[in-house]
């Protein structure tokens, strides 16, 4: 059985909080799916309700610790190595459409490396959660990455840039070349339970670009903790400032990044 840390439990117990009225909002979104003026500010308070109660919860356990969220952005503590980044619900789109595939994802950031990840999926209960050197668990179950060690058995996730996201043309030539050779990509919405599904074994690999601190932290333990290799998709060490995303399993991890690089190669972003 996992034996949880204290301050796994602050985590965890943070995102359970949240998770009751994310749930009891998820209930309200299909009946406003009818309404003229669609749930769009709905789902936007339901996420800033969410990340408030996060907030309160672990501040309440580590006063001094400051936060990086993605609703009410920087708050500097006065201890300065510790910091809290949250995404109160990540998968934004699928919640707004009545799919019940987001996830709350809170992790803790120690003199500026992701050290302790939780990642709750509420609609199936599964929480996900990993502190550097202790292992990584789904509810009281430890988890490992997958073992499949070939493009061909793998299947992969990744995020697909829509409207208002940038790279939508570089996007193409990596897609289209993992097309060509594994068992299947999907595009499942959800960089935080992308991240937790790699870390599970669910999935074998995972890749995306343009993505935020928040989306990210708490799955880059996790999927390390699980034994998988998290870097950015040139190789580097970049995923927490903004850059791209690539995490797998150590046998799949180089061959999805020089598929990516044979791919995008002599790539030219189209003239605006
Ligand atoms: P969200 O639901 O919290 O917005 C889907 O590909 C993933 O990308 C989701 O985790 C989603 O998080 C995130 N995402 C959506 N829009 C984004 C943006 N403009 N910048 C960075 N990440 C974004
Ligand atoms: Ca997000």
């Amino acid at each position: 059985m996992a034996l949880r840390s204290p301050l796994i439990n602050v985590m965890v117990d943070a995102a359970k909080k949240a998770a009751r009225g994310l749930l009891r909002d998820f209930g309200e979104v299909e009946q406003l799916q009818v309404s003229l003026k669609g749930p769009a500010d709905f789902v936007s308070n339901a996420d800033r309700r969410a990340e408030q109660t996060i907030m309160a919860e672990l501040k309440k356990a580590r006063p001094r610790f400051g936060f990086l969220m993605e609703e009410q952005g920087v708050e500097e503590g006065e201890d300065t190595s510790n910091r809290w980044i949250i995404d109160p619900l990540d998968g934004t789109t699928n919640f707004l459409h009545g799919i019940p595939h987001f996830g709350i994802s809170i992790a803790l950031e120690r003199d500026g490396h992701p050290y302790a990840g939780v990642i709750y999926d509420a609609a199936r209960d599964e929480m996900f959660f990993a502190e550097k050197g202790q292992g990584a668990y789904m509810n009281e179950r430890r988890i490992r990455v997958a073992g499949r060690e070939k493009l061909e058995d793998a299947v992969l996730t990744t995020g697909i840039p829509h409207r208002g996201r940038p790279g939508r043309d570089l996007f193409i030539p990596g897609v289209r070349a993992f097309m060509e050779v594994t068992a299947g990509v999907r595009r499942l919405g959800s960089a935080a339970l992308d991240l937790a599904w790699v870390a599970s074994g669910r999935c074998d690999g995972y890749w995306e670009r343009s993505l935020k601190t928040w989306d990210v932290a708490a799955g880059i333990v996790i999927v390390r903790e699980a034994g998988g290799i998290v870097t950015d998709i040139e190789g580097k060490d970049s995923m927490m400032d903004g850059g791209s995303i690539l995490a797998a399993n150590p046998s799949l991890h180089a061959a999805m990044l020089s598929t990516l690089k044979t791919a995008e190669k002599g790539f030219v972003e189209p003239a605006a």
